[in-house]
C-alpha cells in the first residue's frame, strides 16, 4: 500500500486589511476545485473556551488582562489546536492558516516591557510552517480599504510597529515570503496558488517540523 504523502502548512500574515482572510478562504476553494485536500483554519480560533476569551479581550476594550496573560492565551489557543493540526497534516490535508506564532510575536512584543525573547518562547514546539506568505500593503493602501473594525489593536501606531516586526522576520526566517498584497485578488490569489501548489509537492515526503526560535 502507498503511504499517505503529508499536507503543507501554509501561513498567511500580514497587517490588517491585508486581505489575509480573503486569500485564506480563496486558497482553499481553489485548491479543493483542483482536488487537493485542504482546510482553512485562523488564529485567533475564537470557537474554543480560550477563542472566547481572548474575543473578549479584542472587542472589549475595559476587559482587563495583562499583556503577559494574554499572551500566554494567544499561544495557548494554538496549543490546543496541535494534535487537530498534526492529524490533518499527516492524513495528507494542507492547512490554509490565517495568522499563526508570529502574529502573537509580533503584537505582543510592539508593547511596552515584553521583549522579544519572552514572547517566542512559549511559540516553540509548535509545527513549523512550510511557507509563511507576508502580504504587504503599506499603511495608505490599507486605508483606502473598508473593514477598519475598532477592535484592541486596530490603530496606527500598533499596526506601524508591528508590519516593522513582520519585515524582520521575513529577513531573517527561512521560510518567509514576501507577497505584494496591493494587487487585485484574483491576482494576489494566482501568485500564492502557484507557490502553494510547489510547496505541496515539495514537502510530502518531509516529516513535519517544530518551530524553534
Ligand atoms: N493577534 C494577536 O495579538 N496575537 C496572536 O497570537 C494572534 C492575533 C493570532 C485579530 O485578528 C487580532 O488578534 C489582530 C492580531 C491579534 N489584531 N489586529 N489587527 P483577526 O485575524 O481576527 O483580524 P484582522 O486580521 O485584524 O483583520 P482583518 O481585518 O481580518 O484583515 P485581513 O484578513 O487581512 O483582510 P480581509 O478581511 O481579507 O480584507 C479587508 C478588506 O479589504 C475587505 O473589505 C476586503 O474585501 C478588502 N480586500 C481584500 N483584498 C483586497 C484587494 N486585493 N484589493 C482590494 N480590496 C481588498
Ligand atoms: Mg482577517
Amino acid at each position: 500500500m502507498s503511504k499517505i504523502k503529508r499536507g503543507a502548512l501554509i501561513v498567511i500574515e500580514g497587517v490588517d486589511r491585508s486581505g489575509k482572510s480573503t486569500q485564506c478562504k480563496k486558497l482553499v476553494d481553489t485548491l479543493l476545485k483542483n482536488k487537493i485536500p485542504a482546510v482553512l483554519m485562523n488564529f485567533p480560533d475564537r470557537t474554543t473556551v480560550i477563542g472566547r476569551l481572548i474575543n473578549e479581550y479584542l472587542t472589549n476594550k475595559k476587559c482587563k488582562l495583562n499583556d503577559q496573560a494574554i499572551h500566554l492565551l494567544f499561544s495557548a489557543n494554538r496549543w490546543e489546536n496541535v494534535e487537530k493540526m498534526k492529524s490533518l497534516l499527516n492524513n495528507g490535508t494542507t492547512l490554509i492558516v490565517d495568522r499563526y506564532s508570529y502574529s502573537g510575536i509580533a503584537f505582543s512584543s510592539s508593547k511596552k516591557d515584553m521583549s522579544t525573547e519572552w514572547c517566542k518562547a512559549p511559540e516553540n514546539g509548535l509545527i513549523k510552517p512550510d511557507l509563511v506568505f507576508l502580504l504587504k500593503l503599506s499603511q495608505e493602501e490599507a486605508a483606502r480599504r473598508t473593514g477598519f473594525g475598532d477592535e484592541r489593536y486596530e490603530n496606527t501606531e500598533m499596526q506601524e510597529k508591528v508590519s516593522n516586526i513582520y519585515s524582520a522576520f521575513a529577513k531573517e526566517e527561512d521560510n518567509w515570503q514576501v507577497i505584494d498584497a496591493s494587487g487585485t485578488v484574483d491576482e494576489v490569489h494566482n501568485e500564492l496558488f502557484a507557490t502553494i501548489v510547489k510547496k505541496i509537492t515539495e514537502v510530502s515526503d518531509l516529516p513535519l517540523q517544530q518551530l524553534h526560535f
